[in-house]
């Protein structure tokens, strides 16, 4: 069930985080008719500056949540706020409804249908191939807009996106979470491994938002489902809805395999189809594919589209983007790898000892060991970066050379001295950025422009 606009009738709204959701939520309450209070724990000045022109918009305070928000009738969350935070438990025990900023978005949009996907990696690559098909697939004058954790907030998205449309949306563990009624028409379900541990405060937690995606979905949707991924194919036994599955090996269970260089889908009660996956690398690719080629078809768009779609789709910025090469280092931007899952993902797509492996950033609670076997084979220098580097030296010590390095410049420089004739830089950093940077598309910026600035 969508949220019902009714249950935001109290028009004081209060907008927790003042990031790019909580801004975009702002201006979209504001343009709806409501009284907008934000509030942010960055300093003044700081927010004052990311707000820009919107800081003249509604009224907000700066460097914390104090109790003016609980004169609010609801309050709109921003998904990267923790659920531990103290002003949630205020909220609520004052009785006001906290909803997250994709249901609050919805619940104001014009009900355009919802295409969901989620997983612990490849949500990115997925939702944008997913968007690619469906802006193929779907007849003439109705449009699919991509967004949520892909970047573009989904309050924004909803107020291009029209009845007739389709909304394609990353929603991340934390969007999950925060959502009551979150009803995707069609959803997908990657892969579940530990991520986010300190966030979500354990494994168990993670894995119940993850449930969340398909929870509202009845009898009309459906969802996808990895056939492979033992926690997902637990989950996908509660689904209500349609259950489509995606897997390397055909078994009973599969609606989409790989098979002699192609993609084979054959969907209940349907003709078997052979669809030639992008030319993207590694194995975990060909599974983003299999999931998207599932959501298209599995809405009904046609073969020819979606086959289109997958020929014509480069795949995303930072990940696993080559960003050029520099004296005979070739240079790899995988600035989106910020768990140690997403690294392995990375690492296996090598398979010679020539990697020179960017490591680090801010620590998410997860240790690094588990990368110990693949950076055994394909590492020939660890150049760690962040204030988890004392973490990630500790966990890899001896699995290959390390060299300490502090920041993003001084690997490159450290990269560009001990390089060989066919190493490889990759920047997979297998943690979050926000010790140093912006957000991890700064982080595979500023990467490529230190590239840049060499070749
Ligand atoms: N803040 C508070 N109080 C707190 C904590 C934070 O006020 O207790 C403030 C911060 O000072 C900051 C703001 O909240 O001003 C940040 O909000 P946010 O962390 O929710 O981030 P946004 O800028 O709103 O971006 C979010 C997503 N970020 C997170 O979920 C952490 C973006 O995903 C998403 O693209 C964007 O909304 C648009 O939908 C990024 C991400 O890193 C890519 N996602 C994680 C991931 O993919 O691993 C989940």
């Amino acid at each position: 069930m969508r949220l019902d606009p009714k249950l935001l009738r109290r028009k004081k709204a209060a907008v927790l985080g003042l990031g790019k959701s909580g801004q975009a939520a702002a201006s979209l309450l504001r343009r709806k008719g409501f009284t907008v209070f934000g509030s942010d724990t960055r300093p003044r000045a700081a927010l004052k500056a990311a707000l820009g022109r919107r800081a003249a918009g509604f009224s907000w305070e700066a460097g914390g949540h104090s109790d003016r928000l609980l004169q609010a009738g609801f309050a709109v969350k921003s998904p990267g706020l923790p659920a531990s935070a103290p002003i949630l438990a205020k909220l609520r025990s004052a009785g006001i409804p906290v909803f997250s900023e994709v249901e609050t978005a919805l619940a104001l949009g014009r009900g355009t249908p919802v295409v969901a996907v989620t997983g612990t990696n490849g949500k990115t690559t997925t939702t944008a191939l997913t968007a690619e098909i469906f802006r193929r697939g779907l007849p003439c004058g109705r449009q699919a807009h991509a967004a949520g954790n892909i970047g573009h907030p989904v309050a924004e998205a909803v107020l291009q996106a029209r009845a007739k449309d389709v909304l394609i949306l990353e929603v991340s563990s934390y969007q999950i979470e925060d959502s009551q009624h979150f009803h995707p028409r069609a959803a997908a379900l990657l892969n579940i491994t530990p991520d986010h541990l300190d966030h979500h405060g354990g494994m168990e937690h993670y894995i119940a938002a993850k449930a969340k995606l398909f929870q509202e979905q009845d009898g009309d949707d459906f969802c996808v489902f990895n056939a492979e991924d033992p926690l997902v194919l637990k989950l996908s036994r509660a689904c209500r809805c349609r259950r489509l599955y995606f897997g390397h090996k055909k078994g009973a269970l599969c609606h989409a395999w790989p098979q002699g260089g192609k993609i084979r889908v054959r969907l209940p009660g349907g003709r078997e189809t052979a669809l030639v996956p992008p030319r993207l690398p590694g194995s975990h690719n060909l599974e983003n594919a299999m999931a998207a080629v599932l959501l298209g078809l599995g809405w009904g768009l046609p073969v020819r589209a979606v086959q289109a779609a997958l020929k014509a789709f480069p795949g995303v910025p930072h990940r696993l983007e080559e960003a050029g090469v520099v004296d005979g280092l070739r240079c790899i931007n995988d600035s989106k790898a910020t768990n140690v899952d997403s690294t392995m993902v990375a690492l296996r797509t090598f398979s010679r000892k020539k990697v020179l492996l960017i490591l680090g950033g801010l620590h998410k609670g997860s240790p690094y060991t588990p990368l110990r076997p693949l950076v055994e084979s394909v590492v020939k220098g660890i150049l760690t970066i962040g204030s988890a580097a004392g973490e990630v030296e500790k966990d890899l010590q001896a699995a290959a050379p390390i060299f300490p390095c502090r920041d993003l410049k001084t690997a490159f420089a450290t990269a560009l001295q001990i390089r060989a004739p066919g190493d490889v830089l990759l920047l997979s950093p297998a943690c979050a950025s926000f010790d140093q940077f912006r957000d991890f598309e700064d982080r595979g910026d500023q990467f490529k422009a230190l590239v840049k600035s060499r070749r």
